[in-house]
């Protein structure tokens, strides 16, 4: 037998909220809603409502490809966008929101072509399934399906309105379910800790998917949770009652707005409709549940109450109802006729069309400063930056001072520009750039640590399903050009969790620039050009690198900017291509020396970006002499060595003298013991060895 769902906050009723206040119960609604008020609230309900059952026909018919619905869950959202400003106030909706999104100023035709999957859709322009809600002139940000990264984002937003001293509030909601991921907790923490504006709204209809509440949360409800966070106001409503979820969210946005700190709303809502188009509730439902829901089905409830109250006579009723209904098919019919995205523009944003340093025309200066090693370099890089952009933001764990960063690669900031924009983060990489993302959304520039590769593993959901996916996913609406600086790199002893090389994963996901210098001033250069663009950059920082003398340079000047995409012929060479980056820039330098003592000519080509890579440089390279060695320190199985030989094969077969060859590190983790790690990460012989097996052929 299907597992009783039990009773969710509907068992709670708002006065057994333990903040104390609760004067939202015992304002006379009249008070605080106007008649005018009251019909819009009605006929945004109505119109939420008309849509999800159209849509349920256009489905049958095809013409829809998913569906995803919110009936039951219509008062308090219409409630809540109704309490806040639009266009001013910042939303991150979740997929059940449609009457929210109505209510914040989305419309049905542009529901209905976004759900359509036509090119109007105003959030994502036929990118996205449907009911992924996100409209830029209203300031509803593009949204994705995992459940629960939305969190993270909106404390990023509303940190922002914080440090541009407006009292914008940010909302941002789930089901009951999502909360079960941390990134929710990381969220209420760090939107707590500091009083920024957000409006948590929980949306509790007793089940994910087919997961009953008991099953999802300790206690059964979010609300008892959050006793103990400080500033946090907290509400537990009846989300099926309109005029109790007004009052509860007007509280709530008062609350935000007076920078109080955040609010917390957990909306007792009940699920009418299956989870989504592909499931089927008669697997987990117990009998009659759904008809018992029903009896809380906040259309005819605020349709009685509205009619007791004398608000609307049931005449008028049916004459809203007759308008939404026209309303609705008028809309369903502009969008079936609306066209589609087309084939030719698959590519279309995934990277900015704008780039601040181009590749074309640039050429090497030579650097006439006085000798700075790598980290330093990076650390003026950081400081010249922080000066020229008053939006940028430097921000990790550790990284302000007196610390400035365990590597000091942030030192000073926090004294010269204050602790406003050179701050620490909570011990919480996904928080990082979760956050990162909700600041560049609205115009920030976050240059974000990630103190080691190791540890980049909790930020990847956000990196890989949210970061490089915002600009591609609203098709350019938004962009996020975050610039995550990571220490990453072995052959210092570090261990399995201080040594990982991470650029050949990241190299898999499009839409992400990714800098891996192997030197000082192309470091400094690199950076500053990762901080003026407007993508996605992952920069790369060998820690082994930061203090060598070997990767010391005269230092660049402070405008300096090193395009993307141009690799450095680091020794010319006749005889064989070696392509490398990072930290085997050196070591390949020293192998090519001793070959060249016996006889065998070595060109040096270090990429200096990942992605993009320099492919013209390399086939030029490998077309001139025909045999090619690729080092890199990552370990060998799909390493980005991998792809760069494939291309090689792909483009330079015909020049090609031998079978290409790659060295890099063993297919396991890199172990501490001087003897193992030694044995593990790529050595100069065994360059030199690959390099006269080439020579041999
Ligand atoms: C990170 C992640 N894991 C799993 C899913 C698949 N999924 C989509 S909705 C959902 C259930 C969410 O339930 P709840 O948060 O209670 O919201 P509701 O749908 O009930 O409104 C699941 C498991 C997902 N989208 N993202
Ligand atoms: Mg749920």
């Amino acid at each position: 037998m299907a597992p009783k769902r039990t009773a969710a906050v509907k068992d709670l009723p708002p006065s057994a909220a333990s903040n104390g206040t609760m004067k939202y119960e015992k304002t006379p609604f009249r008070e605080i809603l106007t008649d005018a008020q009251l019909i819009a609230a009605y006929r945004t309900m109505l119109l939420a409502r008309a849509i999800d059952e159209k849509e349920m026909i256009l489905l049958k018919q095809g013409k829809i490809l998913f569906h995803i619905s919110g009936p039951g869950h219509e008062a308090v959202q219409t409630a809540m966008a109704m309490a806040m400003r639009p266009a001013y106030d910042w939303a991150y909706p979740y997929y059940r929101d449609l009457a929210f999104s109505l209510a914040f100023g989305s419309t049905a035709k542009g529901i209905l072509c976004e759900n359509m999957h036509r090119t109007e859709g105003p959030s994502s322009h036929g990118r996205q399934m449907p009911s992924h809600y996100g409209d830029k002139s209203l300031r509803i940000v593009g949204q994705s399906s995992p459940t629960g990264t939305q969190y993270l984002q909106a404390v990023g937003t509303a940190m922002g309105s914080v440090k541009e001293g407006n009292d914008e509030v940010t909302y941002v909601s789930s089901g009951e379910g999502a909360t079960s991921e941390g990134e929710f907790w990381e969220a209420v923490n760090w939107a707590a800790r500091e009083k920024f504006p957000v409006i948590f709204m929980v949306q509790n209809n007793g089940y994910a998917i087919s997961v009953p509440v008991q099953e999802q949360i300790a206690g059964g409800s979010l609300y008892r949770l959050m006793d103990g966070y400080p500033n946090m106001k907290k509400f537990a409503v009846d989300g099926t009652d309109f005029v109790e979820s007004y009052k509860a969210a007007k509280e709530a946005v008062e609350h935000c707005r007076s920078g109080q700190g955040p609010a917390f709303i957990e909306a007792s809502c009940v699920r009418l409709f299956p989870h989504s188009s592909s499931d089927d509730p008669k697997k987990y439902r117990p009998v009659g549940e759904i008809e018992e829901d029903k009896k809380r089905d906040p259309l005819p409830k605020f349709e009685r109450f509205l009619v007791e109250q004398r608000v609307l006579t049931l005449k008028q009723v049916e004459a809203l109802r007759a308008e939404v209904r026209t309303e609705v098919e008028a809309a369903a019919e502009y969008a079936e006729a609306a066209p589609s995205p087309t084939a030719d523009t698959v590519e279309r944003n995934l990277f900015s069309p704008v780039i601040a340093v181009p590749k074309e025309g640039f050429e090497e200066p030579v650097h006439t400063g006085g000798s700075i090693v790598m980290v330093d370099a990076i650390n003026h890089a950081l400081h010249e930056e922080m000066k020229r952009n008053p939006k940028m933001l430097v921000y990790g764990e550790d990284v302000a001072d007196g610390k400035g960063g365990v590597f000091t690669a942030t030192k000073g900031l926090t004294n010269v520009f204050g602790g406003e924009r050179c701050f620490n983060s909570p011990l919480a990489e996904a928080s990082i750039v979760g956050t990162a993302i909700g600041l560049a959304v609205r115009g920030f520039k976050p240059v974000v640590e990630i103190q080691f590769g190791d540890y980049i593993w909790p930020a990847f959901m956000q990196i890989k399903d949210e970061l490089v996916h915002m600009r591609y996913r609203t098709d350019g609406d938004w962009s996020c050009p975050v610039v995550i600086r990571v220490a990453v790199g072995g052959y210092i002893r570090g261990g399995l969790y201080h040594s990982q090389s991470i650029e050949g994963l990241f190299a898999h996901i499009p839409g992400l620039w990714i800098a891996f210098p192997s030197n000082a001033a192309d470091a400094k250069g690199l950076l500053k050009t990762a901080i003026r663009e407007d993508n996605p950059v992952l920069f790369c920082e060998h820690k082994g690198l930061y203090r060598q003398q070997f990767a010391a340079s005269p230092e660049p000047g402070d405008e300096y900017c090193l395009p993307f995409g141009v690799a450095k012929v680091r020794r010319e060479g006749s005889d064989i291509t070696i392509v490398t980056w990072g930290f085997m820039v050196q070591r390949s330098i020293e192998a090519a020396r001793k070959m060249e003592e016996h006889g065998v000519s070595c060109e040096v080509i270090d990429l200096r970006t990942i992605c993009p890579w320099d492919r013209e440089a390399v086939f030029r390279s490998v077309r001139k002499t025909g045999k090619v060695l690729i080092v890199h320190e990552d370990n060998k199985t799909g390493g980005f060595g991998a792809e760069i030989g494939t291309q090689i094969a792909e483009e330079c077969f015909h020049h090609l003298d031998a079978p290409l060859q790659r060295v890099a590190a063993l297919d396991t983790p890199i172990a501490f013991a001087p003897a193992l790690e030694t044995s593990i990460l790529p050595q100069e012989h065994h360059i030199t060895a690959a390099l006269e097996r080439l020579a041999a052929f």
